[in-house]
């Protein structure tokens, strides 16, 4: 399928929003004071546009390709609509934790967004050493109010039928299959490292508990159509406001185009991996307690998604079969699944073609053993998540690897 439609240029953004009945209320479109690119992803245009009064929009085009790659990866941008369609429900569950989308332009795949520019990027507030609290205990919530809320325990079964059907995402998911869970084992082409991580990226491709897992993780993926998930909920799609080291006033979740119904523990387990980058990033750098205090994320958020999902099944939808000792029973499964999710997450940021800020930013001679002992933390977290018992069990397998002397 072709797809002609002009891209966004600092030079049409004007002309564009003058078009738009909808952004009137929003910003002052005689007046526009400044118009900036902003767009650090692997796959979006983004442009944050504000007027003299100091009003902003944000407008997010998909362009036909991944932006990272150029033309020569070509990507459906109908993916821009099911972002807007998916931060559109998750808004409506948790308004206060999800970014608002002012409109949506089919013809441009164009999402105007609610101006968030006086948040930072929580992996960009991260990388700068900031501490930002509660925030782990929001996305944990955030995640609960998603599963219940787009999953049969909070819908009618046709309900949800009809979602899934609506909501399918194949091109998005495929890149998550192939770079999450098959390219770490099987690489074809679009892996690397540094030379001092060669080895550890054999080790890796060549553990056969680790390529069984990520088999595992695969299947759950492909066929476990439980909610309506994120499904890229890394530090990198939420946003923070607030002092660093005080509760942070405002958190957003953003940029879900991968969204689709699979497994709830896929965003759960993305959020741990990225805190424990976050973590080694911290010990690479010598700030023990801040890496502790990364590692201790983990359990924050898992402890506020169970108490919401244990608080949401004394009510939802059926409580005879789905009572309290299956929502226990889900939830045990759940915290397992997150950390075989989590393990396929770490690894592919290490090895594969995206890879993260927090590790690839830091000079050659602490990133090569921080990259190890994430690999490392990946193949204990893929022997380790089906025995586990307990939230606390990921510190265990991670930090031994993770917050280690240099
Ligand atoms: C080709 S897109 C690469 C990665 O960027 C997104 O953030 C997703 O994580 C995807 O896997
Ligand atoms: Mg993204």
């Amino acid at each position: 399928m072709s797809h002609e439609y002009e891209f966004l240029a600092e030079g049409n953004v004007v002309e564009y929003l003058k078009s738009r009945e909808d952004t009137r209320d929003r910003i002052d479109t005689e007046r526009i004071s400044e118009i900036r690119e902003i767009g650090d992803g692997n796959l979006n245009l983004v442009f944050h546009v504000v007027d003299e009064d100091g009003r902003g929009i944000i407008l997010k085009q998909a362009l036909p390709y991944v932006r990272m790659v150029g033309a020569g990866w070509p990507m459906t941008p109908e993916r821009a609509r099911r972002e807007a369609e998916s931060l559109g429900v998750h808004h409506g569950l948790a308004p206060e934790l999800v970014v608002e989308t002012i409109a949506y332009d089919p013809a441009r795949f164009i999402l105007v967004l609610e101006d968030l520019s006086d948040h930072s990027v929580w992996r960009d507030a991260l990388n700068r050493s900031e501490t930002h609290h509660d925030v782990a205990r929001r996305l944990g919530e955030y995640v609960a109010s998603v599963a219940v809320g787009t999953s049969v325990l909070g819908l009618h079964r046709s309900e949800v039928s009809r979602r899934i059907s609506q909501t399918q995402n194949p091109e998005l998911c495929v890149i998550t299959e192939d770079l999450v869970f098959t390219e770490p084992v099987f690489d074809i082409g679009r892996n690397s490292v540094l030379p001092e991580n060669e080895q550890d990226a054999r080790d890796l491709a060549e553990d056969p508990v680790f390529a069984a897992a990520m088999g595992e993780a695969k299947w759950r993926f492909m066929t476990h159509a439980e909610a309506l998930i994120h499904g890229d909920l890394h530090t990198g799609s939420v946003m923070v406001r607030g002092a660093s080291g005080q509760a942070a006033d405002s958190v957003k979740v953003f940029d879900s185009e991968f969204a689709f119904y699979g497994p709830i523990a896929f965003d759960l387990g993305a959020l741990f991996a990225n805190y424990t980058f976050a973590a080694a990033r911290a010990n690479a750098l010598g700030e023990a307690e801040r890496a502790s205090w990364a590692m201790g994320l983990v359990a924050e958020t898992w402890e506020a998604f169970a108490a919401e999902f244990s608080r949401a099944a004394e009510d939802w939808r059926e409580t005879s079969l789905f009572d309290r000792s299956f929502a226990e029973r889900r939830l045990e499964r759940m915290r397992r699944e997150a950390l075989l999710f989590a393990a396929a997450k770490l690894a592919r940021r290490i090895v594969g073609a995206a890879k993260v800020r927090d590790i690839e930013t830091l000079e050659p001679a602490l990133r090569a053993p921080a990259a190890r002992g994430v690999l490392l933390a990946a193949r204990a977290l893929a022997a380790g998540w089906e025995r586990s018992e307990s939230i606390s069990e990921f510190a265990e397998l991670v930090a031994p690897h993770v917050l280690v002397g240099r």
